[in-house]
């Protein structure tokens, strides 16, 4: 805008020097923010097999923060403190891993709106909610009659639901049956979850497909709002060499799932409960307490296709598809295919045609298979090897990632016909371009995240951090701009404007709102109180002292409860508590809130704390001992700071 006004005002034979260097401005200019300014937009990476969530600054590539979400931190105590422990909770015990590939912002109308931020777990099949007010996960769910929650965790336009498909069909219920009774015994489940308040993440409904592998999943909006769409492979049924044996036909199928006929068939009671156990994970007061609970839930209501006529079709989609991607007008349904050479676009009102006219070519298990050429719209010619996930500009361009050969193309899909492509480097995912699977793209740039990194940065051993590259998408030509580097393995990733998060974040937690069972909020609130062989210290933070931070009277055998408050009401002044020999992790504290660490001591001895954050400038003054005696000693609980120690009643 700037520029524009400048040029009227500067003479004609500047204007085309101007103009030109305004096209040419080079990559670094485009991805340089200054010091001290801030980034345009927020970009959630999947952490792949870290199990977290990266958020960098983009265009900057800067990495700003990891949300620990499946797997433990220590960096923060996530998964270690008594307060979070319960999140990572299962039917299978405590999980301190998980496999993250997918976050989706919730929507309302469509749009990103920056509330929430949902990702899926592919291992032990769960869903997280992540607050984007604090940036912490506040709740997750796990899911049962599942296998490899991969299809997860899309949302529908208002984040009615957030959904999830089997990537690997299971025997549901589970039960111990030979593997090779595959076909008749395993099936897969498409799950619904109301998502639209917090804490009350629940299972709707689950649908019950054949036994096939659901990869990825994307609700329709617009014209196909009520609708999503799921990829399928391995409709050969095959458990064993899959490479080979689930790749045997020439289609597989997109799954169709009509959730307003499924919210009808619940009504109507055409549905079956199933008693199973997951769990339900979450912290009611995340401005309060801050504790996280756990719930043990003990059925799910099941809706059997054949029994919910609409509720399910299928669509034949070559060759064994991965990415199904709606675009944003929610008419074109684009799918990748991994092994296939065409890149094949389904049509919504075709599709809804060819159900009124049942246009079917067959049925499984009840459920209609469409006629693969009622509902195609086009087949786009030689896209490239290996298309894999795609994501739309809001021009009416897709732009779709090409695993084999190591490429993003753009393609005209109305046109149905390529006009760009642009090298990756290499073995390129998933791409994101900011709202790009919404209905309303931000676009402007577009995120390629690769498997291969190769010659990218410097050698770091056989071990390379993954690459994702930034281009440039504004012009008609893709502009590599730079090169990032990713932790663990991004497969999707999400971007929103910051405008849309920043102003709604929380600078600190409120003191007064702080509830905790074992709140301190005073230094002359705290005190060591003993229960049998439990001991309960109420400690506080502030700089640079701990209170208290002499304790004694504490003995081997003894479990030890450090609840420690952050008295500090100021932006960004953590504290941090560790203890000597603590088979744990530190507790990094916010201001405001109580952490509990569990420390049983095992030798007698004098055991030092300290602050892990450089709070201050007497940060490494601010540590203290606990005294330990042996089991059975008549050492009587004494404590304090820095003046006569008090004895615990
Ligand atoms: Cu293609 Cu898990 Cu979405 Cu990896 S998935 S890339
Ligand atoms: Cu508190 Cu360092």
């Amino acid at each position: 805008m700037r520029r524009k006004w400048r040029l009227g005002v500067i003479s004609a034979c500047a204007v085309g020097f101007l103009a030109s260097t305004a096209h040419a401005q080079s990559p670094a200019e485009k991805v340089y923010v200054p010091p001290g300014k801030h980034d345009e937009f927020y970009a959630f990476l999947s952490g792949g097999f870290s199990g977290q969530l990266s958020v960098y600054g983009l265009p900057s590539g800067r990495l700003i923060k990891v949300i620990p979400v499946f797997s433990v931190y220590p960096e923060n105590g996530y998964g270690y403190s008594e307060e979070t422990k319960p999140l990572l909770m299962t039917s299978h015990g405590f999980i301190p891993w998980g496999d993250t590939h997918h976050p989706e912002l919730s929507q309302t109308n469509g749009v990103p709106d920056g509330r929430w931020i949902f990702i899926n777990e592919n291992n032990t099949p769960r869903v997280a909610r992540i607050d984007l007010r604090t940036f912490e996960t506040i709740e997750i769910l796990e899911i049962p009659n599942s296998g490899g929650n991969h299809a997860s965790a899309f949302v529908t336009p208002n984040t009615e639901y957030i959904t999830a498909g089997t990537r690997f069909s299971v025997p549901i219920p589970q039960k111990d049956v030979p593997i090779a009774s595959y076909a008749e015994n395993f099936k897969g489940t498409l799950t619904f979850i109301r998502a639209d308040k917090p804490g009350k993440m629940e299972i709707a409904f689950q649908i019950l497909v054949p036994g096939y592998d659901y990869d990825l999943a994307h609700c329709g909006k617009g014209p196909s709002y009520g609708w999503c769409f799921y990829t399928s492979y391995n409709t050969e049924q095959a458990h064993t060499l899959l490479e080979i044996n689930a790749s045997q036909k020439d289609k597989d199928y997109i799954a169709a799932v009509n959730w307003k006929r499924a919210e009808q068939c619940i009504a109507e009671g055409k549905y079956h409960v199933m008693k199973t156990e997951y769990y339900h994970n979450y912290i009611p007061d995340p401005e309060g307490d801050r504790i996280a609970v756990s719930e043990v839930k003990k059925e799910v209501k099941v809706i059997i296709p054949k029994e919910c006529k609409g509720v399910l079709y299928f669509l034949p989609t070559p060759k064994s598809p991965h990415g199904v991607d709606v675009d944003p007008s929610g008419e074109y349904i684009i799918a990748g295919g991994k092994l296939s050479t065409v890149l094949p676009i389904h049509s919504f009102s075709k599709m809804i045609k060819a159900i009124k006219n049942k246009d079917f070519v067959g049925e499984v298990d009840g459920i209609p298979i469409l006629r693969y050429e009622s509902i195609s719209y086009c087949e786009v010619p030689n896209p490239c090897l290996g298309p894999l996930h795609t994501e739309f500009d809001g021009k009416g361009y897709a732009y779709t990632s090409c695993f084999i050969t190591s490429e993003v193309i753009k393609v005209d899909y109305k046109k149905c016909k390529v006009v760009d492509r642009a090298p990756t480097y290499y073995a390129v995912g998933h791409l994101m371009i900011p709202g790009g699977d919404s209905a309303k793209p931000w676009g402007k740039y577009l995120l390629p995240m690769n498997k291969i990194t190769k010659d990218r940065f410097i050698p770091t051993g056989p071990e390379l951090f993954h690459v994702g590259q930034l281009y440039d998408i504004s012009g008609g030509k893709m502009q590599l701009l730079s090169d990032i580097a990713e932790i663990g393995e991004p497969h999707y990733a999400q971007a929103i404007p910051a405008s849309l998060v920043a102003p709604n974040t929380l600078k600190i937690f409120e003191l007064e709102k702080n509830d905790h069972p074992y709140v301190t909020k005073s230094e002359e609130e705290a005190k060591v109180v003993r229960k049998g062989n439990k001991v309960h210290i109420y400690m506080t933070t502030i700089r640079s002292h701990f209170t208290p931070d002499n304790i004694e009277g504490i003995k081997v055998g003894d479990t030890v409860y450090f609840h420690v408050t952050n008295i500090e009401q100021d932006w960004d002044v953590p504290h941090g508590f560790a203890i000597y020999g603590a088979e744990n992790a530190e507790l990094l504290i916010m201001p405001g809130e109580t952490k509990t660490l569990v420390w049983k001591p095992k030798k007698p001895g004098v055991y030092p704390f300290y602050c892990t954050d450089f709070c201050s400038a007497l940060h490494q003054e601010m540590q203290g001992y606990v005294r330990v005696s042996p089991k059975g000693a008549k050492v009587t609980i004494k404590y304090g700071t820095g003046e006569e120690m008090k004895t615990a009643k």
